[in-house]
């Protein structure tokens, strides 16, 4: 995919206006703004709005190297215009400016900010960059979107936050709406200041705008230094033969582990309702990273004690030590439920992870990468 076919393409306006088979014309189909596309969650998301007939816009940064391997297979050239519903254009969370010029080009009715440093540890390494992108990121977008609505008076836009568990920290679960925050990393500072800015907005200029409190959630698609991702990884390259350790961190903390395929119809469904809410959702089930290890190791007869290290460099200055939600209001009120199980999950990152290390090992054998390679 050639980078001069990413940037520039201009927006559909609101939404291109299909035409039915027996010639009549359908209604405008919405357009969607995504930022973060290029992450896990925004190609889940951007799979399922496509499905539901959106066009779709995601916002991208410019990188030294592809970072669009998580949508490639959704990618349709521009210069096919009539079949390309997914276009991208280069911006970031810290440029307001790019912010404000696509809205106004693209002039979307939902808005996905899911761009982020989504990674907790390396939050305390960057706390600056992390807490201008998640936090002051947030409120560019929020206002470029007021200000946007302000010169338009497109005002039926809907905004959607990505908000984390990791914002109630260190308070007991079970974690809920009401339950306070206590943030325990630049990250998930950042986060609870993008939560409150998103709640003044929706209270100060009437904005439509959500919260999602999302708890954690997997696939075979999340990055390679999240501990889930890190142990099918693991798991499958030493089943094949690629690798003999895994070093980790704090195996005793707990997470409530979810599908991230079920969990961007969450967010969706947030920004179908008549008022703007803030959300929990969550499996409401926990297991720690060392139950996690026992089940993907076993899960192809290995035995996780066999192969993992622990190395200090991965324990954090501060540790959340148990999350498990409450998604109630959730489940009645939006009707959302998990569809795919801790076990699952798994194993359906496992069978992948397995697929992935079979490939790898062929472009080893065959001389073109090496074992100890970490893609
Ligand atoms: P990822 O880390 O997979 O994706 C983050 C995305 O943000 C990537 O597309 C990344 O681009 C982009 N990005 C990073 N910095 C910038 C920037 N300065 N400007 C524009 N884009 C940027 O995260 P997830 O998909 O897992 O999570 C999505 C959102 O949900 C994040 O905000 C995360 O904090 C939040 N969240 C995630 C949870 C989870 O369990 N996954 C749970 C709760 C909240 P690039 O590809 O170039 O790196
Ligand atoms: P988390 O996810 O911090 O919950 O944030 P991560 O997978 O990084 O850590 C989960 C738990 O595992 C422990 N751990 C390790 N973590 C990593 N990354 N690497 C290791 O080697 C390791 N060993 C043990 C951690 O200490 C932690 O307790 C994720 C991100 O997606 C956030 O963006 C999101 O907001 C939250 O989930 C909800």
């Amino acid at each position: 995919m050639a980078s001069d076919n990413k940037s520039g393409g201009s927006g559909s306006g609101s939404g291109s206006t299909p035409t039915a088979a027996n010639g009549d014309v359908a209604p405008p189909r919405k357009v969607a703004l995504i930022t973060g596309i290029t992450g896990q969650d925004g190609s889940y998301l951007t799979e399922f709005l496509l499905n539901k007939g959106y066009d779709v816009h995601g916002l991208i940064r410019r990188s030294s190297n592809f970072n669009t391997q998580r949508i490639n297979h959704i990618y349709i050239d521009p210069h096919n215009a009539h079949k390309a519903r997914m276009k991208l254009h280069y911006a970031d969370l810290s440029d307001a400016s790019s912010l404000r010029r696509w809205l106004d080009t693209i002039l979307p009715d939902e808005v996905y900010n899911l761009a982020a440093q989504s990674h907790v540890a390396v939050s305390f390494e960057i706390p600056d960059y992390t807490a201008d992108v998640v936090a002051t990121g947030a409120l560019r977008l929020l206002e470029a979107v007021r200000s946007h609505i302000a010169a338009t008076g497109r005002s039926h836009i809907r905004y959607y936050q990505a908000g984390s568990s990791e914002m109630f920290g260190s308070t007991p679960p079970p974690q809920s709406e009401t339950t306070p925050f206590h943030p325990r990393s630049p990250y998930a500072a950042s986060k609870c200041a993008a939560h409150w800015y998103t709640v003044n907005y929706r209270e100060a200029y009437g904005l439509y705008a959500c919260n999602g409190i999302l708890f954690n959630h997997e696939s075979p698609r999340r990055g390679e230094n999240f501990v889930t991702r890190k142990i099918t990884r693991a798991v499958g390259r030493i089943k094949i033969g690629l690798q003999r350790k895994l070093f980790l961190g704090n195996l005793q903390a707990s997470r409530d582990w979810g599908f991230a395929g079920d969990y961007v119809e969450a967010m969706w469904m947030m920004l179908q309702q008549e008022k703007p809410d803030d959300y929990v959702v969550a499996t409401e089930e926990s297991h720690t990273v060392e139950e996690f290890l026992e089940v993907a190791f076993g899960s192809v007869g290995l035995n996780w004690r066999d192969h993992v290290e622990i190395d200090k460099r991965y324990f954090r200055p501060a540790e959340v030590d148990n999350l498990k939600g409450d998604s109630s209001k959730a489940r009645k009120v939006l009707g959302w439920k998990p569809k795919v199980g801790f076990e699952q999950l798994v194993k359906m990152m496992v069978d992948e992870d397995i697929e992935l290390a079979k490939r790898e090992k062929v472009l080893v054998d065959a001389g073109y990468m090496d074992a100890q390679q970490q893609p």
